[in-house]
């Protein structure tokens, strides 16, 4: 147990990472148990009981222990975050593999092998701190990272644009997606009016829409999603020479999703499904890992390229500016205290190193006010800068002080500059090592106007349409359709679908045939003229899918009986495969292999659904499949799995359970027979493909 404050007798003890919970901690060691003190420090003699007259007399204001307790309490809480309520961090390093200083004086960037502390927040944007972890929505992807130049916080999604151009509509967005403010519902959610009726009104959302709309929205897990920090930024050299880049995170382990269905139903079984993964990935030494890529192009690529660079709905195709990889992000530590840590940190857009600067994007530069705005609400002083997982762990020097909860003053007499007590007076400037800002010429009229280069909002969300494959392309418009069919006014619907017939005409009619709606008249454009803009394959997920099994979990539902053989043999090849697998049994306590041998299960098949793996195996003894057989939850088990197109591998003696749910005449190429070592081997590397689409024509046919 670790106790925070001062345990009586024991040596303090500094904690290992100033970026951990921070402070001191004590750690009691085994058998050592401390004694409770009041946050005082005063020994507690009974926790149980208030103090009063007599044993069911009133109780007395006197209690200071009780007083404080509650009190304490009482202030527990502080306001979630506005946007990104629900989040999940963890602690890792960032290391240079290629090295940019001919581009940009930014320290991190410089030395080749050199390894920087970094902490990332994941999360989802419109639910509570307490919503699921699926629900169809953006995730944020925000690093903050440790350099020796001052902190670099960059706050990014797992989509790579953004809804609006301005950040002066930010507000009507958010607004519009969360609930309802009347009614206080639907919660973390965009299955609604508002959301819908804010969107059809501001066309220049709907490429981030077909994002949203795709399977990038319900990721499979945070290990599995790209980062993107949408804006261009400037990176500077030493001589104040600048180019343009966008940054992206690409996970080792690739891209994966899960599918609408499934996502809905994981919500019930598990809503810290995403949580638990990371957690569980980095507790078992599997630790997460990103490649931090680089777009750099400077003001010749800028004005030849078709769209604004300053426009965050717009992205710059991989095709057209390669991304340079140029580091790794490790993600190995979790965290020590949710609260001190993934509930504190603070993201400022603003935190940016020499090197690193701004454009105008004018979304950025409004990112720029809020986050430091947002975080003195949360956290409630300007010292904020002195919790431990907010403070730079390079040194800091400045005249700073005072306000809520200082932990550190200046020391001396000097709190001001220009001052004339030498070496005692405190830092100076240092004209050579400090922030410079980009001496960029700006001229032009103080004009509220948005810029006529960023008037064309449909042509890149066509090509992400038409980069998708079949089954991608598909999926949005199933979730389009299933979004549009709980928007209960029909001219809203109708709206949002006359934006489609510019993006493509299929999607459109494939959303009116689904809802039921005559095919309206395509929506007034901005700028009428389309570019016909090439697919891109960096855009698909299926296209950028896994090589291997590698991080992903098998479900493996055992009864009595099971051949050991067959778990023996998926279990090596699991493990060769770097995979992970959990037992599923029909009790807790486990099974008795055909060997005699007892095995212990993770999950009782009601709370360990078949949505919770990426494929499964069901290897039972002839009695057992008709036992699961009359199981609804084994039923279940395995007709999601089916549904929602899984590799299935199966005993021979399973078959009656197939039968009972209706599956013994559709089982396809994607479900595999196993009875030799050979079948097995066969059935892990089939599973590398994650899913065999080809089933889905069948288990979902077209919205249309
Ligand atoms: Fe944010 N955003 N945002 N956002 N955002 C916040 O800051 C805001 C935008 C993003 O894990 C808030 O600390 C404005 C784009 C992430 O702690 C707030 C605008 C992108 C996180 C805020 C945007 C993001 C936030 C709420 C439009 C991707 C979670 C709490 C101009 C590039 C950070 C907080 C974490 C959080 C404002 C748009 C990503 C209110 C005004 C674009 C990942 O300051």
């Amino acid at each position: 147990m670790t106790i925070k404050g001062k345990k009586p007798g024991a040596a303090p003890k500094k904690a290992p990472d100033a970026a951990g919970a921070g402070g001191e901690t004590h750690q009691v060691a085994g058998g050592d148990v401390a004694t409770l003190t009041t946050a005082q420090g005063a020994p507690v003699a009974d926790d149980q009981n208030t103090l009063r007259y007599g044993a069911r007399g009133p109780a007395l204001m006197e209690d200071f222990h009780f007083r404080e307790k509650i009190f304490h309490f009482d202030h527990e809480r502080i306001p979630e975050r506005v946007v990104h309520a629900r989040g999940y961090g963890a602690h890792g390093y960032f290391e240079l593999t290629d090295s940019l200083a001919d581009v940009t004086r930014a320290d991190i960037f410089q030395r080749v092998g050199e390894r920087t502390p970094a902490f990332v927040r994941f999360s989802t944007v419109a639910g509570a701190k307490g919503s699921f972890d699926l629900a169809r929505d953006v995730r944020g992807f925000a690093v903050k990272l440790y350099t020796q130049e001052g902190n670099w916080d960059l706050v990014g999604n797992n989509i790579p644009v953004f809804f609006i151009q301005d950040a002066i509509k930010f507000p009507d967005m958010v607004h519009a997606v969360k609930p309802a403010p009347d009614r206080d519902f639907p919660q973390a959610q965009s299955a609604h009016d508002n959301f819908w009726d804010f969107i059809s009104l501001t066309p220049e959302s709907l490429h981030m829409i077909m994002w949203v709309m795709s399977d990038r929205a319900i990721p499979r897990s945070f290990r599995f999603m790209e980062g993107f920090a949408v804006h261009t930024f400037r990176l500077l050299d030493a001589q104040g020479r600048s180019i343009f880049v966008k940054f992206h995170w690409k996970p080792k382990l690739r891209l994966q999703s899960v599918v609408w269905n499934e996502a809905v139903k994981i919500n019930g079984a598990d809503p810290d499904f995403h949580r638990r993964d990371l957690w569980n990935a980095i507790t078992s030494g599997d630790f997460p890992e990103w490649e931090l890529g680089v777009q750099l192009f400077d003001e010749a690529f800028a004005e030849k390229f078709a769209f604004d660079v300053l426009d965050p709905t717009k992205l710059i195709p991989e095709e057209d500016v390669p991304v340079r990889i140029v580091g790794r992000l490790v993600l190995n530590r979790v965290v020590d205290n949710f609260f001190a840590e993934t509930e504190q940190v603070a993201f400022c857009t603003q935190n940016v190193p020499p090197g690193i600067d701004f454009s105008n994007d004018p979304l950025l530069q409004g990112r720029n006010f809020s986050y430091l705005d947002t975080q003195i609400k949360r956290l409630g002083s300007p010292n904020f800068t002195h919790i431990p997982i907010n403070a730079p762990k390079c040194p800091m020097a400045h005249f700073q002080q005072d306000g809520h909860m200082a932990m550190r003053n200046p020391i001396g007499r000097a709190n001001y500059e220009p001052n004339s007590w030498g070496e005692a007076g405190g830092p100076r400037e240092d004209p050579v090592r400090g922030f410079r800002s980009f001496a960029a010429e700006e001229t032009g009229p103080k004009v509220r106007l948005r810029p006529e280069s960023f008037a064309d909002h449909y042509s890149q969300a066509r090509q992400f349409v038409i980069s998708q494959t079949p089954i991608e392309q598909k999926h949005i418009g199933d979730a389009i359709t299933f979004e549009l069919s709980k928007v209960e006014r029909a001219d809203i619907r109708a709206r949002v679908v006359s934006h489609l017939r510019h993006i493509d005409e299929h999607l459109a009619a494939t959303v009116a045939d689904g809802l039921g709606l005559p095919l309206p008249e395509p929506a007034k454009a901005a700028r009428p003229v389309i570019a016909d803009l090439p697919p891109s394959n960096a855009l698909s997920i299926v296209r950028n899918g896994p090589h291997s099994f590698a991080g992903r979990k098998f479900g493996i539902l055992l009864t009595d009986g099971a051949d050991a053989g067959l778990f023996d043999a998926l279990v090596t090849a699991a493990e060769k495969e770097k995979a992970i697998y959990e037992i599923v049994a029909p009790k807790i306590g486990g099974v008795t292999l055909s060997d005699g041998r007892a095995l212990p299960a993770q999950q009782k098949i009601d709370g360990g659904p078949s949505v919770l793996f990426d494929a499964v195996a069901v290897i039972t003894s002839a009695d057992g499949a008709t036992l699961l057989a009359g199981d609804a939850a084994a039923r279940d088990f395995v007709t999601d799995a089916f549904a929602h197109c899984k590799f299935i591998g199966y005993a021979a003696e399973a078959i009656a359970l197939f039968a009972k749910a209706g599956l013994a005449d559709d089982l396809d190429d994607g479900c595999m027979v196993l009875k030799t070592d050979a079948d097995v081997d066969g059935f892990v590397t089939a599973c590398h493909a994650l899913r065999f689409w080809d089933r889905e024509a069948k288990v979902a046919p077209d919205a249309g």
